[in-house]
């Protein structure tokens, strides 16, 4: 689609979102000013946001006023079996920073931890709101679905209704489905085996489309990203083949590596504290699961864009993957030759991504693979 057509969809679209009724007294701007953040900031935060979901810089008022609009569609966020990660990562800044706020701004209709309701209160204010915006509302589920076959694990409220069954009435009802964090996602660590609680991911549970916003915990970047994403285009993004939305996990931790350079020189630490370590160099040897893992945490950071987990010294361990808690161990050792070897028999994906590491790996004894096969691999598909 040409640009042209593009922005005028998208105005299109904004012009209807527009039309619904406020949901907040404050508009975003009096709300940014009242906690000392003034328009520059916005639209310099507007700008990131663009770039971030892959739109060019003429749609940055766009995306600004996307983000005006997050009022108008309202949202229901469930907790399912999780450790409220996901919903922190968003929350707990120490200052408030935008995305903080325009969470804040959201319509959220529901949300256990946040809201002050409980018990058979809370309960009504759910079905009600279920009710009242019956194909209207953007749902989000944290945490993996325990599905036994008797189903008492995870019974919550008044009724001690089954997760499983909640959610999938919620779903029901749902105008958009995204599963935020791993758990929600993939099944995450309750889904690890041997999944006492036959645990499973929001897409097993319904029928319906669900964009999969994985991390351990995602960032509140792709958490914000994709609500403005729906309100922009009013339709799902373009994901990979695990649901994904490809403006935020389309490249490998790998590929953005600030260490990438390290890697490729082949210089890496040998064990944690060392000279190595020190100086910075490459994780892979110490358990870096960056070259099988898809997002982008070197971008957009964590707490308030300040650090993540390469940064901070230790190797990613592919928190955006399936079932990584199987997979990806043990989280401080390299999964080495024995995939590389025995799957692609030196001729992986990655082979033509890292002509340069591969010479290295060689001489070191590493070994790269795409983690797409690996995962189907191991999945047997
Ligand atoms: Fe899971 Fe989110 Fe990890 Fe925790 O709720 S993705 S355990 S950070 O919080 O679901
Ligand atoms: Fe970065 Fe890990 Fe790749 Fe090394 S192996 S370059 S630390 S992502
Ligand atoms: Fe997770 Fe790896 Fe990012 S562990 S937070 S995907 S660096």
């Amino acid at each position: 689609m040409a640009k042209n057509e593009i922005l005028a969809k998208i105005s299109a679209r904004l012009e209807s979102v527009a039309k619904l009724p406020k949901m907040k007294n404050d508009s975003i701007a009096d709300m940014l000013t009242k906690k000392g953040i003034s328009r520059r900031d916005f639209m310099k935060w507007a700008g990131m946001m663009t770039a971030m979901i892959g739109l060019p810089s003429t749609m940055i008022p766009s995306v600004a006023k996307a983000a005006e609009l997050t009022d108008r569609l309202p949202v229901i966020w469930l907790h399912m079996a999780e450790c409220t990660g996901c919903s922190e990562s968003l929350l707990r800044s120490e200052t408030p920073t935008i995305d903080s706020l325009i969470f804040d701004y959201i319509s959220l209709e529901y949300h256990e931890t946040i809201m002050a309701a409980s018990g058979w209160q809370a309960e009504d204010t759910l079905q009600e709101s279920i009710k009242k915006y019956n194909g209207k509302y953007i749902l989000m589920v944290e945490g993996g679905i325990p599905s036994g076959e008797s189903e008492f694990y995870l019974t919550v409220g008044p009724h001690g209704t089954p997760g499983a069954k909640t959610v999938k009435k919620a779903c029901d009802g749902a105008m958009a489905i995204f599963a935020i964090g791993t758990c929600s996602s993939f099944g995450g660590v309750q889904a690890a085996a041997p999944n006492p609680t036959n645990s499973k991911s929001l897409s097993k549970i319904t029928n319906k489309p669900v964009i999969n916003v994985p991390g351990c915990p995602p960032s509140e970047k792709n958490i914000v990203g994709n609500v403005l994403h729906f309100i922009l285009f009013g339709t799902l993004p373009p994901v990979d083949k695990y649901n994904r939305p490809k403006w935020a996990y389309g490249l490998r931790i790998h590929d953005l590596c600030e260490r990438r350079g390290r890697f490729d020189a082949g210089e890496f630490v040998q064990s944690f504290g060392d000279e190595g370590a020190k100086n910075g160099y490459c994780l892979y040897k110490v358990g870096c699961k960056g070259p099988y893992t898809f997002n982008n945490c070197s971008r957009e950071r964590f707490n308030s864009h300040t650090s993540w987990p390469i940064q901070a010294g230790h190797g990613c361990i592919g928190c955006s993957e399936p079932d990584f808690w199987d997979n990806m161990g043990p989280f401080e050792e390299p999964l080495t030759d024995r995939l590389y070897n025995s799957v692609f028999k030196g001729a992986g994906a990655d082979a033509t991504a890292d002509k340069i590491g591969l010479g290295i790996l060689a001489l070191t004894g590493v070994a790269i693979a795409a983690h797409a096969t690996i995962a189907s691999v191991k999945k047997g598909e």
